[in-house]
């Protein structure tokens, strides 16, 4: 097959000094921060849908992108010929990972049985390339809010057909993850939600839709599947409330529904803001709670009310989000995937590279960044110091279970004022972190 990307060499790593756009100046795979390679903290990987699939067209006109793998046939041919020419693109990016929904990488049919068919095809090209190539598969999802079946949602439709539709495709998307050796499953509800609560049954959407993620739990079980489950909240778009709507809304259905040793969260940038949280926000409650599984990397315009799934360059996220990666440990089964799209004047083949250059970029600056915020440990030790009246006396007894309101009314009666407050010292850590970037 000829080359999709010809005239474009492997992406080296040139260094801060190298004036080559088409170069990594600070993303070096093997250079080693805290005991690990780059490639190996930050796990890269390529969102087929935006990357191969999106050609940018909006409301208000048609797509503008040049995408050279694609001969307008809707062939199954055509769609092994585009993995083919996604996998020269990761290879030439040297990145680990990419993800892909089923429909994304093949062509729906006119019955199950056909859409299963066309995605077996396919999937045997992504087999080979992943071995051809040593890239894998961070994750597997299926699009479950394009057809016009999934009109009323998928798992939360009013229509039991429709659901019985999505388990059936859901089985398969994770069968082929399986046999891709994805090692993760992503559930991002497009279309679990309402547009109005007037002829919504909320309480029955909510138990169906805990109803079908126990049975993609059993189904795992029974197709011996061992990737990480995760679900993506986002709030809105394209409903106008979708029930996954941030981490904590999504905690808490999973503690009720008895689902949370099974499911972590894929937390995305954008869908973040979209809540009206920081993206570090998210982060921080899904580690703090034991559930941050994966990342969706870009970024929204937060003059703008949508999706806009820009790409990352934001030095401040990046830093602060690989701090709150690092003091978890780090990803286990998770990565960073770039569910972003080029702007749509950015039609040009080779704007996909630069795109993905500047994420990866950002984000290998954000990790040197968070690690040597670790390594002089001035914002862990101020933390330390900041709460160091819980570490004995009176707080270390409230945190011990020893006392109640009864022990802390007495111990306050006679002490009269809860005094000592210090300061919080906010500019002064802002001014900090600056130093850093
Ligand atoms: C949509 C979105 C999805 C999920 C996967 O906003 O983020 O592409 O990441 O279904
Ligand atoms: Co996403």
């Amino acid at each position: 097959m000829k080359e999709a990307f010809a005239g474009i060499k492997k992406i080296e790593y040139e260094g801060p000094e190298s004036k080559n756009p088409l170069s990594f100046k600070h993303y070096n795979p093997d250079q080693i921060v805290e005991g690990k390679t780059m490639f190996d903290h930050l796990r890269f990987s390529v969102a087929y849908w935006h990357a191969f699939r999106n050609g940018c067209g909006d409301q208000f006109g048609g797509p503008t992108r040049l995408m050279p793998w694609d001969d307008g046939s809707g062939s199954i041919e055509n769609a092994q010929n585009r993995v083919r020419a996604a996998f020269e693109f990761f290879q030439k990016l040297g990145v680990g990972f990419y993800c892909f929904h089923d429909r994304d990488v093949a062509p729906e049919g006119a019955t199950l049985a056909e859409s299963n068919k066309n995605l077996d095809e396919v999937v045997k090209v992504l087999k080979e390339e992943q071995k051809r190539t040593g890239v894998k598969l961070l994750w597997g999802t299926a699009c479950l809010f394009a057809h016009p079946r999934f009109m009323h949602g998928a798992a939360t439709s009013c229509n039991a057909d429709v659901f019985a539709f999505a388990a059936a495709q859901v089985a398969k998307a994770m069968e082929v993850t399986k046999e891709l050796d994805g090692e993760g499953y992503v559930f991002w509800g497009g279309r679990e939600g309402y547009k109005t609560l007037l002829n919504t049954d909320m309480k029955r959407e909510l138990d169906h839709l805990a109803k079908f993620l126990h049975m993609a739990v059993d189904y795992k079980k029974q197709i011996g599947f061992k990737g990480q489950f995760y679900i993506e909240p986002k709030p809105k778009e394209p409903t106008k409330h979708q029930y996954d709507s941030d981490a904590a809304a999504c905690f808490a259905f999973l503690q009720k529904y008895d689902l949370v040793h099974h499911l972590k969260l894929n937390i995305e940038a954008n869908h973040a803001t979209l809540a009206g949280h920081t993206f570090i926000h998210e982060l921080e409650f899904a580690a703090a709670n034991g559930i941050l599984g994966s990342v969706d990397a870009n970024r929204g315009d937060l003059l703008l009310g949508w999706d806009t799934d820009q790409f990352p360059t934001d030095l401040y996220d990046c830093t602060f989000s690989m701090l709150t990666i690092l003091n978890m440990g780090g990803f286990t089964t998770g990565g960073l995937n770039f569910d972003a799209h080029v702007a749509r004047e950015s039609f040009e083949p080779v704007d996909l590279f630069h795109a993905h250059i500047g994420g990866m970029d950002t984000f290998a600056r954000g990790l040197k960044a968070a690690a040597a915020i670790r390594r002089d440990g001035v914002l862990k030790n101020f933390v330390t110091e900041r709460y160091a009246s819980w570490d004995s006396g009176i707080g270390a007894d409230i945190e011990k279970g020893k006392v109640g309101f009864k022990e802390l009314s007495a111990y306050m009666l006679k002490k009269g004022e809860a005094t000592a407050n210090k300061s919080g010292r906010v500019e002064m850590l802002e001014n900090l972190i600056n130093e850093y970037l």
